[in-house]
């Protein structure tokens, strides 16, 4: 069970830019390069539309970053973590499928828990539990009506579960106090249920304490097709989290799809004009709400992904803990264009980032 040592600061106080102690996080609005959060219209107007080469693909901001900050720079290092959230973004995980009887489709998946470090931001390291070596988990992805089977393997020194979001038997909802129960360490278990209802849902850990097993990193996003499908589109997956790095419960790191600032380091590039489908997901533990906020455009709401038809168009959309929707959107103009929490202070602290429009 994690312990939680006495609160030593607030990342209240790390947002005020207080001191604090020797060991503790290092302030982390100083510490990654990142532009303002509004603003920098001198910037933004330099940057103009198109003018992105590979070299200046920060654009102008790139010489904001460094002034006005303690100075400290640096990147998360995909490889040290294994993952990338500029590749899982767009890494959606289908298993392995085979014919059954009457033609139906089984899809299987081997997911395996996993103790492991990584860093959420430059020189910030969390000792996550993960599904498949990464947080979020893969984003597993089927269609309406087929069987599904996942074979959970625990690696971890913790029991954990897999509780699917979806409509299935009480067998197969991966709660400890429901048989088959808690998976010990080392041992494995196969939840098995139809793909139902269609839209953009969830997975994650039910064991005990709930908000622990989460926070550290045991949920991922499962998104199940329609029969019909979707028009086509570039499509996004984000899981909106945080991290509380000091276990005083409540976060000292947001981020989409865990590091902070990713994709205003490495802004998202799409094709200026293409309908863009970004599957958004709150697995925020510890704060009530989440939200995405998109710069200079509007996007359809689909919220739940359960219905083809959308609910409204808007620029900002709110979310509570295990909330989803599916944002539709095109952009009309190239340049650089802004994403980021409408909690200004998550976005502060790491959940904001770009979409790089082109041509
Ligand atoms: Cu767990």
């Amino acid at each position: 069970m994690t312990k939680f040592p006495e609160r030593r600061f607030s990342r209240r106080k790390l947002l005020g830019g207080a001191a604090v102690g020797a060991g503790s996080l290092p302030l982390l609005h100083g510490l990654i390069p990142h532009r303002p959060l509004h603003g920098d219209t001198d910037t933004a107007a330099a940057q103009g539309g198109g003018g992105h080469g590979a070299a200046n693909g920060q654009g102008g901001g790139a010489a904001s970053r460094g002034s006005g900050h303690l100075g400290a720079k640096g990147t998360v290092d995909p490889r040290a973590n294994g993952f990338d959230p500029a590749e899982i973004v767009r890494d959606f995980d289908r298993g392995k499928t085979r014919r059954i009887t009457g033609g139906r489709t089984l899809r299987e998946w081997e997911i395996v828990a996993e103790d492991k470090e990584i860093e959420v931001a430059p020189g910030v390291k969390y000792a996550a539990w993960t599904y498949n070596g990464r947080v979020p988990g893969p984003t597993l992805r089927a269609r309406e009506g087929e069987r599904l089977r996942v074979k959970f393997v625990n690696g971890s020194e913790h029991p954990h579960t897999m509780h699917f979001h979806g409509i299935h038997s009480d067998r197969n909802d991966g709660v400890p106090q429901v048989a088959p129960g808690n998976v010990k360490p080392g041992g494995s278990v196969v939840y098995e249920f139809g793909a139902e209802p269609f839209g953009v849902h969830q997975y994650h850990c039910h064991s005990t304490p709930l908000a622990d097993h989460i926070a550290k990193g045991l949920y991922g996003m499962f998104i199940i097709d329609p029969k019909q499908g979707r028009p086509e589109a570039d499509e996004l997956a984000m899981v909106m989290n945080g991290f509380d790095t000091n276990f005083d419960r409540s976060n000292e790191i947001y981020a989409v799809n865990t590091v902070a600032f990713a994709y205003e380091q490495q802004p998202i590039r799409v094709k200026r004009g293409e309908l863009v489908r970004i599957y958004l997901l709150n697995m925020l533990e510890f704060d009530l709400l989440n939200s995405f906020h998109i710069h200079a455009n509007f996007f359809d709401v689909f919220p739940t992904g359960t219905s083809l038809k959308p609910t409204e168009l808007t620029d900002t959309v709110i979310q509570g803990q295990g909330q989803r929707a599916i944002l539709e959107l095109r952009f009309p103009f190239e340049g650089e264009y802004m994403f980021h929490a409408h909690v200004s202070e998550f976005a502060e602290l790491g959940w904001m980032g770009f979409f790089d429009v082109r041509a």
